[in-house]
């Protein structure tokens, strides 16, 4: 293995310092070409490397940042490319010990891409490709991207590295202080972006003090499994006296050192302002560290210039938006021909507004140059929209267009079976760091049976395991096949979906809408079948967002699968007034008095904090009943009215309710077992005949919250034994549930049997199927529609007769 790629495995590196700085310290280039100082005042360049060496650094990089063609062209030196980058390797090489590293310095050319500036992609692969070259053939040991903005041009830069050697590669990009590239790509699109394209080493230099590069590294380890490299500047820099200073000290620069370390950063150096006193000092800070560090597992992602998506593991179904394809669309079909992008932009947008997560772009047309319509798409799209995109086409050429056009990683639609397509499309995807959908078809045709499917599958990701593409980056596509045709064909494509999970472990997608080709209704026919696919585990969806019956079908099968935890997305969508209280889901602020802060942890249904804050309420010294009554009490009536307004559903209602559960057995267990004085005794049963408790376990829950004593007989209940625990417990109410019309006349028997019994506690009826005239007629005392009323009407009248009793 290579000396680097073992050391790493096995070590933390530490990287020298900043060449730039160090130099105009030494006055020397000022206004000049920094690279030309390799060929002018070479024993100042090496005696620079010599001072970090010593130091302590392991890796020395070479005066070589502005050392392209684009970039050495400012100085009429474009020509001396080779000289230049070769002298430099020599120069850090002279500096060195056996165990150092010579990391090849890469900076950004200065040139913008098409379709905003004027390079091609291609320009941009050879201007990199002919640095890398000279510095590799000079025998640097590595490659060091350092301080891009633009996304789309280091992935030339990689893409270029990869083509003219095998050395390691580290990429790094500078971030501003909003978490951004200048160019607008965030950490985690990058990182999504530059794992997929095979580097060895990803993280940031450059722009951000080390505290600053940290936040940063943390938001790329969320999506990557690779090592991570720190490059911070020696603290942001300050204007003294008109010169600019870093005022950074090394021991700021070594304080994040554990955490890094903690988090997979294999390699720590500094950028600008780093001198060799803070290369010494964090050599010094390693020393005592622990150094072993493995892997996170991988995880799928897809990423666009602006934001990144996760497909396949725990992520919820991807849906593709299929809308931009000319199949029956005459509109957008003669915008293919006359190269136009109208539709393709607002199409764009329209399928992100409704929903998408991903786009998928097909420029299919007999008699168009589809390499060009689908690179135009792609800018198009790019422009449009920060969606990643899916690349739809059989094409190998369009495919390799589309794929340099592309500012991140794409999926690829679609590679097959066929031993043709298999060598087409896979190095494609390893080349340009793109994931691929792999169509379960091959020479034979589509396999009629769900084994044959599999098998398809497993020999295209044994195919993708050869070139190199990780499973992550492999989804299957089972086949839809339109219903109308051959109608076992549906359960078989979703058993197929079942087997490649199961058996290959790998995520699949579908072309959802297929299904319904030639039947009438079609959205109804798609929409069931979207919802059975979700069940079969479905990751990615080729569909209609702007079909309102898909999106319906969507959002349901997520609450139903338990993707949508308390179905807060479904209820945020459908629910009248919309959006989940912002109250209820912001932070408790810090300053508010411990009560409101108990309140709102109840509003908030915060399961997690509630214990630790009635702790705190306590060794303040409030007493238990002031914790009660003046903060959680408070909390769950304001949880009530928000229900009775609509603006929180059950779920956030019953979340509220186990917070509450949880405070008051934590108060309890504080107070040695005793419970607080109780607001009354209630005994609560769904009536016999009735097996439906959850109406009924909700409002249990609630009156204990309120301070009830609540004895729960359950479901199913005769009335006899309703009589018999009344009696014997002497209670203060009962309550009756009931759920079935069939059940409903149970009520009036229990009540009849109490009031014969003389037992005249106050009773309560609610259920489903009770109504206001139902109690009235069987002589209730109170109806509730919902658990939340029947707590307040509990409250008003217990709360002053149950005292006096
Ligand atoms: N698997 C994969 N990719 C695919 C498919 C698949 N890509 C293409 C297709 N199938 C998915 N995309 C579409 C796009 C449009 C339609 C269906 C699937 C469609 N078009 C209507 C028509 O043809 O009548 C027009 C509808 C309109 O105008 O809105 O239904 O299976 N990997």
């Amino acid at each position: 293995m290579n000396r680097f790629r073992q050391t790493i495995q096995q070590r933390v590196l530490i990287l020298d310092g900043a060449m730039g700085t160090m130099l105009q310290e030494r006055g020397l280039a000022p206004g000049g070409c920094p690279e030309e100082m390799n060929l002018q005042h070479p024993e100042v360049v090496t005696g620079i490397h010599r001072e970090y060496v010593e130091a302590g650094a392991d890796i020395v990089e070479t005066n070589t940042f502005g050392g392209s063609r684009a970039k050495l062209a400012h100085y009429g030196l474009e020509d001396r490319v080779v000289e230049i980058n070769r002298k430099a390797v020599e120069l850090a090489r002279q500096a060195c010990t056996p165990e150092t590293f010579v990391a090849g310095s890469v900076g950004p050319t200065g040139r913008f891409l098409e379709p905003v500036g004027d390079a091609s992609f291609d320009e941009m692969v050879e201007i990199f490709a002919e640095q890398i070259a000279a510095l590799a053939d000079a025998g640097a040991d590595l490659i060091n991207f350092e301080t891009f903005l633009d996304i789309r041009e280091l992935r030339a830069g990689v893409i270029a590295c990869h083509d003219v050697c095998d050395l390691p590669i580290i990429a790094q990009m500078t971030f501003d202080d909003a978490g951004r590239t200048v160019l607008g790509t965030p950490p985690e699109a990058a990182a999504v972006t530059l794992d997929a394209l095979q580097v060895d080493v990803l993280g940031s230099n450059c722009g951000l003090g080390i505290d600053g590069i940290f936040s940063i590294l943390q938001a790329m380890r969320t999506v990557s499994s690779k090592p991570l490299i720190a490059q911070a500047n020696a603290g942001l820099p300050v204007l003294q006296d008109g010169e600019t200073v870093f005022p950074g000290t090394p021991e700021e620069m070594t304080a994040y050192h554990s955490r890094l370390l903690e988090m997979g950063a294999r390699v720590i150096g500094g950028c600008c302002g780093t001198t060799p006193q803070h290369i010494r000092v964090m050599r010094q800070a390693l020393a005592g560290l622990d150094a072993s560090w493995t892997p996170p597992p991988r995880r799928g992602a897809l990423s666009s210039r602006a934001a990144c998506v996760e497909i396949g593991g725990a992520a919820s179904c991807a849906l593709i938006g299929e809308r931009i394809n000319p199949t029956g669309k005459k509109g957008y079909s003669e915008e293919l021909r006359s190269g136009k992008t109208a539709y393709i932009r607002k199409e764009a947008r329209e399928q992100v507004a409704a929903g998408a997560d991903l786009l998928d772009l097909n420029c299919g047309l007999p008699g168009i140059d589809e390499a060009q319509a689908l690179e135009r798409a792609v800018f198009a799209a790019s422009g449009a929209v920060t969606t990643p995109l899916v690349l739809d086409t059989s094409d190998p050429v369009a495919l390799e267009r589309g794929l340099k056009a592309a500012d991140g990683k794409v999926l690829i639609n679609s590679v097959t079976g066929e031993a043709r397509s298999l060598e087409r499309v896979l190095p494609l995807a390893h080349r340009y760091g793109a994931a691929v959908i792999g169509l379960t078809l091959d020479e034979k045709g589509i396999p009629e049976t769900a084994e044959g499917r599999l098998e398809i599958a497993r020999r295209i990701r044994d195919a993708a395991r050869a070139v190199g593409l990780p499973d992550q980056d492999l989804v299957i596509d089972c086949l839809t096949l339109t219903v109308s045709a051959e109608q076992k064909r549906a359960l078989e494509t979703l058993r197929a979906l079942r087997l490649v999970r199961d058996e290959l472990g790998l995520a699949t997608a579908l072309g959802v809408s297929n299904i319904s080709f030639g039947l009438p209704a079609r959205p109804v026919l798609s929409a069931a079948f979207f919802a059975m696919a979700l069940e079969a585990g479905l990751k990615a969806a080729i569909i209609n967002p702007k079909d309102v019956r898909m999106m319906d079908a969507f959002r349901a099968a997520r609450v139903l699968l338990c993707q949508d935890v308390r179905a807060e997305e479904y209820i945020a969508h459908y629910a009248e007034h919309a959006q989940i209280d912002s109250a209820a889901a912001a932070p408790v602020q810090e300053e508010a008095d411990v009560f409101q802060r108990l309140a709102t942890a109840i509003i908030a249904g915060d399961l997690d904090g509630i214990v630790s804050l009635v702790d705190e309420a306590l060794r303040e010294g409030v007493p238990a009943m002031q914790i009660s009554n003046d903060g959680l009490l408070p909390g769950l009536e304001e949880v009530g009215r928000r229900f009775a307004d609509n603006r929180i559903f059950l779920p956030q209602v019953m979340q509220s309710a186990e917070t509450m559960q949880a405070a008051f057995a934590h108060l309890k267990e504080m107070l040695g077992g005793q419970s607080g004085p109780s607001l009354g005794k209630i005994l609560m049963a769904t009536v016999e005949g009735d097996i439906h408790d959850i109406g009924k376990n909700i409002l249990c829950t609630l009156l204990e919250n309120h301070g009830f004593e609540v004895i729960d007989l359950g479901k199913n209940v005769p009335a006899a034994k309703i009589l018999e625990v009344a009696l014997e417990q002497k209670v203060d109410a009962v309550g009756l549930s009931a759920l079935m019309t069939t059940t409903l006349h149970q009520m009036d028997i229990t009540l009849g049997q109490l009031r014969e019994a003389g037992i005249k506690v106050f009773t309560m009826v609610g259920g489903a199927v009770v109504t206001q005239e139902y109690a009235d007629s069987i002589g209730a005392d109170v109806y509730a529609a919902d658990a939340m009323e029947a707590v307040a009407k509990v409250k008003q009248i217990l709360g002053s007769t149950a005292k006096t009793q």
